[in-house]
């Protein structure tokens, strides 16, 4: 535990401070912050889960992210057994105990303890995990190129079945796409909609822009509403982008000037080729460039 002697003693030998990890209410120590076999979280994937960054010591739309995580618990059906206002606290104070300052924030909310069987009443607690850490999603040298992507065999799940809009402990169709990108030697997977048409990236939204304006897939299409597209989406709005929210086929990527993708963990990440077409002239170009600059104002100054 974080206030053990063990760990005291750790600290202050080697100097830095090894990761404190909340669970239940407790900070433990990075080798000590564990969960049941039992948990259903590990057994079904059942449970709920947030990325959040945080930007010189200021968590970035916690407000967004909190909402979303517990319209996500609605949905399947799982209460989290705190107030959103103390879960607030309970990242702020993540962060500040980490002394970091640029951090990444992993919220999840499992159903908890039961038994091998899947039926959810058996679990009587609701498990909540708050880790802060940091995160590189891609190297730095592929902003500056952009990523090359290709479409996987995968589709995101149906929107009426685990919909897209709940961020699910069930990664497995974004792993398996990710998985067939990586085979192909592309960095990211574009993945399509149960039926058919362009949903996401595999922790990423997909834009794509044409002249002056910029168009990605609308959010009661097979997506997660990323907090990240809302935020690049009023960036655009108040720099005079036309935005058009519809749904995209491949083939409006594949003849669009721009392409991009945004993420808590990606941020702003041009893509430069898509199943082996170039797009535009192959280079990150100036509204991802513009945009991406924006977005780092904004988060240096929002709180
Ligand atoms: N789609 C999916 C499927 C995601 O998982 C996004 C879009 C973008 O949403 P935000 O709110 O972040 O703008 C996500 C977010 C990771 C990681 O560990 C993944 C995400 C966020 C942070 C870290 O790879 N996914």
């Amino acid at each position: 535990m974080a206030g053990s002697p063990r760990y005291l003693l750790r600290t202050l030998f080697l100097g830095t401070a090894v990761p404190k990890i909340w669970i239940d209410g407790t900070f433990y120590e990075k080798a000590e912050a564990k969960v049941s076999v039992f948990d259903h979280g590990l057994l079904y994937g059942d449970g709920v889960f947030e990325g959040i960054r945080a930007y010189n010591g200021r968590i970035f739309r916690l407000a967004q992210h909190l909402d979303r995580l517990y319209a996500s618990a609605k949905a399947i059906w799982l209460q989290v057994p705190i107030p959103l206002a103390e879960m607030a606290k309970v990242c702020e104070e993540t962060v500040r105990i980490n002394e970091l300052k640029d951090a990444y924030v992993r919220l999840i909310v499992t159903r908890g303890v039961g038994d091998l069987g899947l039926d959810p009443r058996k679990c009587a607690k609701a498990t909540v995990i708050c880790i802060a850490d940091r995160i590189a999603l891609f190297p730095a040298e592929v902003y500056g190129r952009g990523l090359t992507m290709m479409t996987a065999a995968t589709p995101v799940h149906h929107r009426e079945g685990v919909s897209p809009r709940i961020k699910s402990l069930n990664y497995l169709a974004h792993i398996l796409a990710k998985v067939e990108a990586i085979a192909a030697g592309a960095d990211e997977a574009l993945m399509l909609e149960a039926g058919s048409g362009v949903s996401e990236g595999v922790g990423e939204n997909v834009f794509c822009v044409r002249g002056r304006t910029i168009v990605t897939p609308p959010a009661y299409a097979g997506i997660l509403r990323g907090i990240t597209r809302d935020a690049v989406l009023e960036i655009a709005a108040a720099a005079t982008y036309e935005i058009r929210e519809s749904n995209l086929t491949r083939y409006e990527l594949f003849t669009s000037d721009e392409m991009f993708l945004t993420g808590t963990a990606a941020e702003i990440v041009g893509v430069v080729k898509l199943d082996g077409r170039v797009i535009g002239d192959g280079t990150v170009g100036p509204v991802t460039k513009d945009l991406a600059a924006r977005f780092k104002e904004l988060v240096a100054k929002e709180r």
